[in-house]
C-alpha cells in the first residue's frame, strides 16, 4: 500500500507481513502454527484488516471464507475446523457439530461489521469493495439477527453468553465465580496447548475440565437453543460482547446505507436502543466501569478488566461515564509498565503472564484507542498507541505480552499482533 522504500518503513511492516503470509493457510489464516491451527472468528475479522494493507483480495477472501462456516440459524463459529490437526484440543470430533465445515458450537466476540466497514473505507478497489460488502452485507445481517435472537429471547437488550471461549477473553478472573459453579467432566484428555506454550501462561486444569463440560452440554442437547439458553449452568452478560455488537450493529446500519441495503435494518436499529437503555444497569459509579453480570445468580461480577472498559468501543457510554472511565483508563496505564492489562493490576488476582488475567493484548488496546478517540480523549488514545507500539518494537508479534515486563508471551509469530501493527501501529493514531 505505502510507496515507501525498505529503508523509510516503519519498524515492523515487513515482518508484520512475513508473519500473514506464513501464517496463510489458503483462504483464511490461522493465529499460530501449532497452537492455534484453525480459522478463530475474532482472529480472522482483524487478521482481514491487516491484509487489506498487503492484499486487498485476500483481506476480502479472509471474511468470506469465515462466512462459508457460518450455520443455517446464523451464527458465525468461534472455530472453523476446514482441515484436522492434532496440534490443538478439543478439535472437531469433541465439538460435534455435524455441520458441512466442521465447527465449535459457540460464537465469539462479533467484530466482522466493524472490520469490514474499515476494509470497505479503506479499500482502494472500490469496485471490488462493493461486491464484496453486496454479497457479505445479508450474511452480516443474520449473524447479528442470531446474536438478539438466540441470546436475549427476552428482549432485554443485552446479549448473554455461554461460554468464557466465546468472550475471547477466555480465563479472565471475570469469570472465575461464573464458571466455579459448573460441573468439571470426568473424562481423561490431553490438552496440547501445554506442549506449545508455558504452563504458567495458560489456565489450569479444572478450568479446563469445566470448558469441556460446557462443550458436552451443547452437544448432549443437540445444540438446542431454547434449551441451552433455559438451562445452560453457565450464563453471563459479557460487557465485551455486548459493546463488540454495539459498535458492529452501528457499523452495519452504515455499511446497509452505503448499499441501499433495508432488510432487517428496522429491527437492527430498534435492538441498538434497547440495549442502548439497558446498559446503565452495569455502570458501576464506585469502580467507574461497567461490569459483566451473573445471569444465573443475578449478580454483577465485580472484577475491572479490559472488557468493562470498551462500552467506549461501542458508543454505549454517556458523557459523564466515559470522563470516568478516561480517568481509570489514565491511571490503570501508569500502574502498568506496558499497555492496558487485560485485568486491572490491584486485583488480587491479577497475574501479569496468565491468560486474560493480566497481559496485554495489543488488538484489545487498539479497540479501547478507537472508542476513547471517538470521545474526545484523544490523549489516552495516543497512550495506548504509543504503548502498544513500544511493546511490539521490543519484543515482537506475541499473541500477548507481560503487562510488567512487556515480555512476549503465548504463541510467537501472531497474526492478529501483527496485522494490528499493519493497521494501527504503523499509522497514526
Ligand atoms: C479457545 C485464537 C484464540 C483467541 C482467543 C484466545 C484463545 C482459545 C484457546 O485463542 O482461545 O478459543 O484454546 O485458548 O483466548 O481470544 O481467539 O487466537
Amino acid at each position: 500500500m505505502s510507496e515507501t522504500t525498505p529503508e523509510q518503513r516503519p519498524v515492523g511492516i515487513d515482518a508484520a507481513t512475513a508473519i500473514l503470509r506464513q501464517n496463510d493457510r489458503g483462504g483464511y489464516t490461522i493465529p499460530t502454527d501449532g497452537l492455534y491451527p484453525f480459522q478463530w472468528s475474532w482472529d480472522s475479522a482483524i487478521t482481514g484488516l491487516g491484509w487489506l494493507t498487503i492484499d486487498e483480495k485476500r483481506a476480502w477472501q479472509e471474511a468470506e471464507t469465515m462466512f462459508r462456516g457460518q450455520w443455517d440459524n446464523g451464527m458465525v463459529p468461534h472455530i472453523l475446523f476446514h482441515k484436522g490437526a492434532e496440534s490443538y484440543f478439543p478439535g472437531p470430533d469433541v465439538w460435534g457439530s455435524g455441520t458441512k465445515i466442521p465447527s465449535s458450537a459457540i460464537s465469539q466476540p462479533p467484530v466482522w461489521a466493524t472490520t469490514i466497514r474499515f476494509m470497505y473505507e479503506k479499500c482502494r478497489d472500490q469496485s471490488l469493495a462493493a461486491e464484496k460488502l453486496r454479497a457479505l452485507l445479508p450474511k452480516l445481517m443474520a449473524y447479528h439477527e442470531w446474536w438478539y435472537r438466540e441470546r436475549d429471547p427476552g428482549d432485554t437488550g443485552l446479549v448473554c453468553s455461554y461460554h468464557p471461549w466465546e468472550s475471547g477473553m477466555d480465563n479472565s478472573p471475570a469469570w472465575d465465580k461464573p464458571l466455579g459453579v459448573v460441573p468439571g467432566v470426568s473424562w481423561e484428555y490431553k490438552r496440547r496447548d501445554l506442549g506449545h506454550v508455558d504452563p504458567e501462561q495458560r489456565p489450569h486444569k479444572p478450568e479446563y475440565d469445566r470448558y469441556l463440560y460446557l462443550v458436552d452440554f451443547y452437544k448432549d442437547h443437540g445444540f438446542d437453543s431454547q434449551y441451552i439458553y433455559d438451562n445452560c449452568p453457565y450464563k453471563v452478560i459479557d460487557v465485551g460482547i455486548v459493546s463488540i455488537l454495539q459498535r458492529a450493529g452501528n457499523d452495519l446500519i452504515e455499511l446497509c446505507c452505503i448499499a441501499d441495503y433495508e432488510d432487517g435494518v428496522e429491527a437492527l436499529q430498534a435492538e441498538l436502543e434497547r440495549t442502548r437503555s439497558a446498559i446503565n444497569k452495569l455502570w458501576s459509579s464506585e469502580h467507574h466501569c461497567f461490569f459483566n453480570h451473573d445471569l444465573i445468580t443475578g449478580q454483577a461480577l465485580d472484577e475491572v478488566t479490559s472488557a468493562t472498559v470498551l462500552p467506549l468501543f461501542g458508543g454505549l457510554a454517556d458523557k459523564k461515564q466515559a470522563a470516568a472511565m478516561a480517568d481509570l483508563i489514565g491511571a490503570w496505564l501508569d500502574a502498568t509498565k506496558v499497555g492496558l492489562s487485560s485485568t486491572h493490576p490491584s486485583s488480587p488476582r491479577y497475574e501479569s503472564q496468565r491468560y486474560w488475567r493480566g497481559p496485554v493484548w495489543i488488538h484489545i488496546n487498539w479497540m479501547i484507542a478507537l472508542g476513547a478517540a471517538d470521545y474526545g480523549y484523544s490523549e489516552i488514545a495516543q497512550r495506548l498507541q504509543d504503548s502498544a507500539r513500544d511493546c511490539v518494537t521490543a519484543a515482537g508479534f506475541w499473541e500477548y505480552f507481560d503487562a510488567d515486563t512487556g515480555g512476549g508471551c503465548g504463541g510467537d509469530d501472531f497474526s492478529w499482533t501483527a496485522a494490528t501493527t499493519l493497521f494501527w501501529l504503523s499509522n497514526p493514531a
